[in-house]
């Protein structure tokens, strides 16, 4: 096992990975930037090394300094969390060539699902269902317009090098096509510096449902089952849940085996997700895989009673998995709320000081959080500052616990996306459970 981890993130998640060490009897090193030297990571982890100044491009995305930090520490391994490093396969490699595990998927898998054009010709070649579309990159303009008029209007025109929402455009005519082509190639090139392109059939009002994987470096793969991730708003999630309430028996267990299908044939050995459309009539289309830890991963362990980051950590250090797909099973039902530092009204970022805080307990509450009384929630980083998880016997008796955890949640000084996520948990449409990734603009009218 490794004796000593360095953690390439802040916040809650470097909170979360700092608790799997510890009950692994690993040490922990937080590296941290200048602004965070305050934080709760940098007091919880064994050690600390600040990689440099606030801006996130000269830390937490300082590659150099990363790995300075982790050899004077001696550390074995890094840990990256989730955004920053976390599917930087650039990272990974320098990683191994230092003889420092990256605690993820191979460098080469992280290319091959980094690359959307890739990873739908390799789900196809794996014998997964994809959305109808391009074989692989649009080449010209004929192509473009032959394989739309193929699959017929709305189509979805998406930069390969995309993904989680940048890069992509819904084509609904013929008259639309080459210019939104050329926009889409355009933006591509801006903001990835690849203008490769692919077209899919537009599925409307679809859910997200996605599917946690969790690999080791013995060829052994399970599933952990699925989470309704719809509700989101500008491509940033806001309510998760595991199970999904939009799935029966039947196309749970398929889903589970086509995400084992995928994984299995790129030989991918540590926690991954893998994400699918399902439309109204229930078919269901893999879209993309994540290699990453995910920030609702939480939900998920609360209905398998596993510790997916513990697992991560054994897997990467060379163990085998210790359970089999048999010994996986659903109980209850989980819900995810992320809080945000956002103004209600207009979702835009609040800093400040954090005066009061008290955060929700009892039975089947989680806060996972790096949050406390005289914190200084600072504009340079993402604005999720807690994620508020429940688990409780079935869907219904989950809402009531998350309304319950919500109302106890009490901070102040800085303003949180609390409000919003109550109204939700109290709208008729949420309740049914109705969920479509247009849930939030519908329900924000
Ligand atoms: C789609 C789609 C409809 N049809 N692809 C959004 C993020 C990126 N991962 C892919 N996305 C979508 N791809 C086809 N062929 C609708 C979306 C989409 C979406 C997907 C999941 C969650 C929220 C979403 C919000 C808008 C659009």
């Amino acid at each position: 096992m490794f004796k000593k981890v360095l953690i390439a993130n802040r916040g809650e998640i470097a909170m979360r990975i700092i608790r799997a060490c510890k009950e692994l009897g690993i040490r922990s090193v937080v590296a941290h930037s200048e602004p965070d030297v305050d934080s709760l990571p940098v007091r919880f982890a064994d050690q600390a090394v600040c990689i440099g100044p606030r801006e996130a491009a000269k830390s937490y995305l300082n590659i150099p300094a990363i790995i300075s930090a982790a050899e004077v520490t001696d550390c074995d391994a890094i840990h990256p969390g989730y955004g920053f490093l976390s599917e930087n396969a650039g990272f990974a490699d320098i990683c191994e060539s230092c003889k420092i595990t990256f605690i993820g998927p191979s460098v080469n898998n992280i290319q091959l699902m980094g690359n959307k054009v890739k990873a739908r010709e390799t789900a196809v070649q794996a014998g997964v269902p994809v959305v109808p579309g391009s074989d692989g990159a649009i080449t010209d303009d004929t192509d473009a317009v032959n394989t739309a008029r193929e699959i017929g209007f709305p189509v979805m025109l998406k930069a390969a090098a995309g993904g989680g929402g940048k890069g992509m455009r819904v084509v609904h005519d013929e008259d639309e096509l080459l210019d939104s082509l050329n926009l889409v190639r355009a933006e591509a090139m801006a903001a990835f510096g690849s203008g490769v392109v692919y077209l899919e059939k537009f599925i409307a009002e679809p859910r997200h449902i996605e599917v946690q994987v969790m690999g080791d470096k013995h060829g052994n793969v399970v599933h952990m089952f699925e989470r309704d991730c719809s509700i989101q708003r500008r491509h940033q999630k806001i309510i998760e849940e595991a199970p999904s309430a939009g799935l029966g028996e039947d196309i749970r267990r398929e889903m589970g085996e086509m995400a084992i299908k995928l994984v299995k044939h790129i030989g991918y050995y540590t926690a991954g997700t893998i994400e699918f459309l399902l439309d109204g009539d229930k078919n269901f289309y893999f879209m993309e895989m994540n290699t990453r830890l995910q920030v609702e991963h939480p939900v998920t362990e609360m209905v398998i009673g596993l510790d997916i980051v513990k697992e991560q950590i054994k897997t990467a250090a060379g163990r085998e998995l210790g359970i089999s797909q048999e010994d996986i099973k659903l109980d209850g039902h989980s819900i995810e709320c992320r809080v945000n530092a956002e103004d209600p009204e207009n979702f835009l970022p609040s800093s400040g000081k954090v005066e009061e805080i008290y955060f929700p307990g009892g039975p089947g509450v989680r806060v996972d959080t790096a949050l406390f009384a005289g914190y200084v929630v600072t504009p340079f980083y993402d604005s999720l500052i807690a994620k508020v998880i429940v688990k409780s016997r079935t869907r219904q008796e989950a809402i009531a616990r998350m309304r319950r955890a919500l109302g106890e949640f009490h901070i102040t000084g800085i303003k949180t996306t609390i409000p919003i996520l109550y109204r939700i948990l109290h709208s008729e449409q949420f309740v049914a459970g109705n969920l479509t990734t247009r849930f939030l603009e519908e329900f924000m009218e």
